[in-house]
Formats: structure tokens, sequence, C-alpha cells
């Protein structure tokens, strides 16, 4: 922790997140999983579809429109595994729009430190090779031109979007948490100087299909080696599962691609909720921290008081850490920066964790980077402040909603 500038408490805020409402159904749109050996683009072809999407690495299949004869012949196609509707999938984060700004701190080098950067201590690691690392953004774009943002490639699935530039803020904001750089402006991230990559499958309202999020699956396994990603960041989400999404993030992450996304931001179980039901990727939950510093001695948030489970924030056996996701301040779109809250916030600092241990460990597999974050993250308890054998304070958060006691994501060590 720093010694830090003395912030407004955040008095009002929007909601974050929609209540836990059922799937949405995107009707007459579907998503068609076939056998591994199959060309997509030809099944597609031979029933006359039109495919909006290909899928040719993550998994194999192609989604678009089917009237209830194609549905019918493809059902019946011994080439075809799964056929299931597509569905609607939204980010998780929202800007904090009363105009306050959270704490920050101010390093030497003149980039401002906020205050999800100084809770997990990412500023006290050296980072010496981050740019090693590319970390994919799977979420509205991010903003192609800002200063503080090394975005060195991206493709769109949005539909009539070629450009992957963000036209929401989301994506660059979850970018920003990440990854922004130390170059005297603007903020810094957990894991500076990383490579970004956007890949943007959801719109500038936010929203998006499961086909497309799919497609960005597709397009991070396929590339991985060439561009050398090695971290997927998904602050995004829907309340239902989808084996074909199932399938190409485990084909994924069997590619060396370590997998970071967001629990959700209705208070409630995470379990039905994807991806963050994914057995084999990071799932974050939510703190709210103040001041940016251990010890629960900050000010009290709008979801809750300092170092404390954010009341918003989703929960439950598959969650594996915790991150700050309450009022940060980071990039946004148009070159700018802003303040938002939610799990799609949380998820980036662990991302950026990931990239900071694959920067020292190039060859770990997922399995190996997931047993080093939660070796070395913060036990919830105690809150009480307490040394570490570095002699670095260390301190957990409060109320979490369960049994199961997910650490809190630490940097300074990775
Ligand atoms: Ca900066
Ligand atoms: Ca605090
Ligand atoms: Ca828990």
């Amino acid at each position: 922790m720093l010694p830090r500038i003395p912030a407004t408490l955040l008095l009002a805020a929007l909601l974050v997140g929609a209540a836990h409402a059922g799937a949405q159904v995107i009707p007459g749109h579907y998503i068609v999983r076939l056998q591994d050996d199959c060309d997509a683009d030809a099944v597609a072809r031979a029933h006359g579809v039109r495919a909006v999407h290909v899928y040719d690495s993550a998994v194999r299949g192609f989604a678009g429109a089917l009237s209830t004869g194609q549905l019918r012949t493809l059902r019946r196609d011994r080439r075809v595994l799964a056929v299931e509707s597509d569905q609607r999938v939204t980010v998780l984060g929202r800007v904090v729009n009363d105009g306050t700004l959270a704490a920050v701190t101010v390093t030497s080098s003149g980039d401002l430190v906020p205050t999800g950067v100084d809770r997990i201590d990412a500023e006290l690691n050296p980072c010496s090779n981050a740019a090693a690392v590319g970390i994919a953004i799977i979420d509205t774009g991010i903003c192609l031109t800002h200063p503080d943002l090394y975005v060195v490639g991206g493709i769109s699935y949005v539909s009539g979007i070629t450009s992957a530039n963000d036209d929401n803020g989301h994506g660059s904001h979850v970018a920003g948490s990440a990854a922004a750089r130390i170059d005297g402006v603007g903020v810094r991230g957990v894991a500076p100087n990383a490579r970004l990559f956007a890949v943007k499958v959801l719109d500038s309202t936010g929203s998006g299909s499961l086909s497309a999020v799919i497609a960005g699956v597709n397009w991070v396994t396929k590339n991985a080696k060439l561009k050398v990603i090695k971290v997927a960041n998904m602050s995004l989400g829907f309340p239902a599962t989808s084996t074909t999404l199932n399938n190409a993030i485990s084909k994924s992450v069997n590619a060396g691609v370590t997998y970071v996304v967001a629990a959700g931001n209705s208070a409630t179980d995470a379990a039905t909720f994807s991806p963050a039901n994914h057995p084999s990727v990071i799932t974050v939950s939510a703190i709210a921290d103040e001041d940016g510093g251990c010890g629960a001695d900050g000010l009290a948030t709008y979801y809750g008081s300092d170092d404390s489970f954010a009341t918003f924030s989703n929960y439950g056996a598959v969650v594996d850490i915790a991150a700050p996701g309450v009022s940060i301040y980071s990039t946004f779109k148009d070159g700018g920066y802003a303040t938002m809250s939610g799990t799609s916030m949380a998820a980036p600092h662990v991302s950026g964790c990931v990239a900071l241990y694959l920067a020292t460990h190039p060859t770990a597999t997922p399995a190996t980077v997931r047993a080093a974050l939660l070796a070395l993250a913060t036990p919830q308890s105690p809150v009480v402040p307490w040394l570490d054998p570095t002699g670095r304070e260390r301190g957990g958060f409060s109320a979490d909603r369960d049994s199961y006691a997910e650490p809190l994501a630490d940097a300074a060590g990775l």
C-alpha cells in the first residue's frame, strides 16, 4: 500500500448488473457443433445455411439463422453433435456515474495507482517482462488509440462492425486494470505493458450473442501460439450453460491459455452462470475496497464496507479468487478514463496477476498458474493487518456469502 490522496466517498451509483433473470434466447438463431474432423463451412453450405460465425479451432461448428426445415435436417445429420439456441450475453460492470473519482495514489513515475492495483500490491511487483505476455480481452473491444494501452491486435465479431475499437468503454476499462502502461500519464495496471488483444464480441450497448463469444474463444485459440496470447479475460456472462462454449474454453485451456472470468453481479450462486461455472477457468468474485489498503479502515462504499465482499458479487463453490471490483478507476473509450463497478472490474486484476506470473514462468500451464495464484493470495481472515514473511502488511476481507473462503488476489510476490 502507498500513502494515498483522500478520496470522496462514493455516495450513489447505478445498481451493478441486472437481477438474475432467465437466459435470453435469440429467436431463430442457433449454434451447431460438429465432429472434430468436419469442414464446418461445407456442412453449413450443404444445408443451405448462411453461417454468421464458423468455428474451426477451439471447436468445430457454425452459427446462424436456421429455418425449421434446416433445424430438422441438421439434427438428423450424423456429423452434427449438438444444436443449441443462441442467447444474449452481457458485460458485468457499470460506470459509476456520480462524478466522483475513486481513491488513487501517485507513483514517482506520475501514473495514478488505482485502488484495486494498490490493494493487491501490484505496484510492489518488479514486473520485469510483462510485455512478453499477450492478454486477450474478450469484451466490447479496446480503445485502439489509447496512449495508456498497448493494443497489438484484435478482431470484431459484432455484426456490422469491422473494427475492434471499443464503442462502449467497458472493454477499455477492463484492459486498463490488467495492463495500463507506466508512462507518466493516466493510470497503471496490474501488469503494465502486457500486450493487449481486442476481441470484440459485445456491441456499443455492452450486449452480444453467445455465438460471437464462441467466435472470440475460437480466435484466441487459433492465434494463441503465433501471437503469444497466454491469458484471456472474460468480464461477461449469461445465466445458463452452453456445451459448445464449454468445449471451446476447455480446448483453449488445453492449448495453454489461462482464462479469467467474472463471477457475475446477481448476488447469487455463480454455479448457473456461464462462463463463471466452467471448471477450468479462474472465476473471480469482487470485494469493495475504498482506500487501496488492507485493514478495513477505509470509508464505506455503496456496495459494502471497506474490505468486504461486494454486495452485488456472485459467490459459490465455482469462485476461485476475489479481487477489488468497486469504484475502480481505469482507461475508457475515446482515450478517456472512468470509474466502474462490477465483477467485470475484479477479473482483470486477476488477469494482470496471471500475466505477471507467466512473465517469469513462461512455460507454466493454466492449472499451474491457478495453483500459484491461489498459493500466493491473501486468506480472507484475518481482516486485521498482519505481516507476511517478507514484512509486508497483508489483510483479508469480510462478509463472504458462503462457506467457500476464496482468497484475495495478491500480486507482489508473483
Ligand atoms: Ca499510464
Ligand atoms: Ca481497504
Ligand atoms: Ca466465497
